[in-house]
């Protein structure tokens, strides 16, 4: 029954979400087209979502007409698909597929999707500013910046680029978790206590589930990396020893990382006990990074 209510709330964000994206980024009959093409090829090519909805259900925790953080939930959007795109260059990641389909160099060459990227970058900081409380929008700009600056993102990123064929040790492969992957997660959720007017004690205790959900959603993305050669993987190696391509999975085993995972899904709904039910949504998304297969 929960679990139904859960996939009903999911959709009805992921559609409100959808719709507002949509809105803010101008179609391909905009000059210059290709541009705007670019920018939405990725943008609707059929992400979670999950960045936008953990604002909104932040939000609503708080207050319940959260059509008005929208605009924040997909400047959260925008930040994430930039960060792919780019991700995906070939002097990054150079991958061919992403959301199933070819990447966006792929589909429009290098040039347009650093600029898609960029002008998904630049968008997000357009749609923030939409945001209708403007005492609110200062902190709202400072921390999607701090979010996607070198102290985030791209710090992540960095570092993940100067450790690559390197045996990096685990606070250095924390450090890459926090910043490429645990920054716009605990940002989405902080987004949306912020823009609901959330207090000091609320913003810790929503701050305290996200970092334990951006950890979960690494975990998860281990697991979801090896689970096809489970076997292989089921050796244990020392935490401080080198590793040359460290994951919880072959650090731990996978037997170890499912309780890992699960207790850190545990320890990320906790934080939420102090909003009694209304932490439900939550608390189910929580469950749902765990669990999910893609
Ligand atoms: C600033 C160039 C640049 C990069 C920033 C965030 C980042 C570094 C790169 C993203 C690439 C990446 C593979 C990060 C790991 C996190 C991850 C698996 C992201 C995919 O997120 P999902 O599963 O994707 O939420 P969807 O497609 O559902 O939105």
């Amino acid at each position: 029954m929960m679990q139904a209510h859960f996939k009903i709330f999911y959709r009805q964000y992921k559609e409100k979400i959808n719709k507002k994206l949509d809105f803010l980024i101008p179609n391909k009959s905009v000059y210059p087209g290709l541009i705007h093409e670019a920018m939405r090829y990725s943008l609707f090519a059929g992400g979670k979502r999950l960045r936008p909805v953990l604002c909104l259900a932040a939000y609503n925790i708080i207050k319940d007409d959260y059509d008005k953080a929208l605009c924040v939930a997909c400047s959260l959007e925008c930040i994430h698909t930039y960060s792919l795109i780019h991700d995906d260059l070939p002097c990054m990641d150079d991958d061919d597929y992403r959301r199933g389909m070819p990447t966006c160099h792929k589909k429009f060459g290098e040039a347009i999707a650093v600029l898609a990227g960029d002008a998904l970058l630049t968008a997000a900081f357009k749609a923030a500013c939409d945001f209708e409380d403007i005492s609110e929008i200062k902190q709202i700009i400072e921390e999607l910046s701090d979010c996607a600056g070198s102290a985030g993102l791209v710090g992540g990123q960095v570092m993940d680029i100067l450790s690559e064929n390197k045996k990096i040790d685990i606070s250095a492969l924390e450090y890459i978790h926090e910043h490429k992957t645990g920054k716009l997660i605990l940002s989405s959720v902080r987004l949306g206590a912020i823009c609901a007017g959330a207090e000091k004690k609320e913003l810790e205790a929503f701050s305290g589930y996200a970092k334990q959900l951006g950890l979960a959603f690494q975990i998860s993305d281990d697991l979801l990396d090896v689970i096809g050669n489970a076997e292989e993987m089921g050796k244990n190696i020392g935490q401080d020893e080198k590793l040359n391509k460290a994951t919880y999975p072959l650090l731990y085993g996978v037997d170890k990382t499912k309780k890992i995972l699960d207790s850190t899904v545990d320890k990320a709904c906790a934080y939420l006990d102090c909003f009694r039910d209304k932490g439900w949504f939550l608390k189910k998304l929580a469950r749902f990074v765990a669990e999910r297969n893609n």
